[in-house]
């Protein structure tokens, strides 16, 4: 069973002791979505409209580790107070060791942004492992998909492709996260 443990915005709240998994990306890509299609129904909240998540969400999975929802990057709308705070948050989030995996939700019509990048950069630095998780594939045709894979996603080859919506690869992935873990 997943439960909600706390949301919570600095290190002293972070809850310890547990192995994570962390979605992370652009916000609107997904990843609060892709948690309740992977875990449970209306979990985590979605929109919408960027900016939906603005804490650290943590959830308990069967007390074996918590699964980590966190607000996105790149979104335009911050202040610049709430831009600092967000970067603070995220700095202090990514401090710790227990995080075992990251999966990085891109979309695949855009592709990794800038902030992709340098966050797979830090991760690689850090020894994190990830995955990449290519959404909302539902928007494209095959045509389109393939065309992207050749152009946007040709230098990655650990992306799994999936959509959240319609399900397509989400128990393979549920799969490939547990066996991690
Ligand atoms: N068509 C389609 N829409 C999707 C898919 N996955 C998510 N969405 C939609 O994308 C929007 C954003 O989803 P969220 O899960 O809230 O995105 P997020 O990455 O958590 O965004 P922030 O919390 O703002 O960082 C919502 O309207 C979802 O319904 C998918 O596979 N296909
Ligand atoms: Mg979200």
């Amino acid at each position: 069973m997943i439960q909600f443990v706390k949301s919570a915005a600095k290190l002293s709240d972070f809850p310890q002791g547990y192995k994570e998994v962390v979605f992370v990306g652009r916000s609107n890509a997904g990843k609060s979505s892709l948690i309740n299609a992977l875990y449970k129904k209306d979990l985590a909240y979605t929109g919408k409209t960027p900016g939906k998540t603005k804490m650290i969400n943590f959830f308990n999975n069967d007390e074996k580790y918590l699964v980590v929802d966190v607000p996105g990057y790149g979104f335009a709308n911050r202040s610049k107070q709430e831009a600092i705070d967000f970067g603070d948050m995220m700095e202090d989030y990514f401090s710790r060791d227990n995080i075992k995996l990251c999966v990085m939700i891109v979309d695949c019509r855009i592709g990794l942004t800038d902030d992709d990048v340098n966050m797979l950069d830090f991760l690689k630095q850090r020894k994190i492992r990830y995955i990449i998780v290519v959404n909302k594939i539902d928007k494209l045709s095959n045509n389109q998909l393939m065309n992207n894979k050749h152009k946007l996603f040709k230098d990655y080859d650990n992306c799994i492709y999936i959509s959240t919506l319609k399900r397509t690869n989400i128990d393979i992935l549920k799969n490939d996260i547990e066996k991690i873990l």
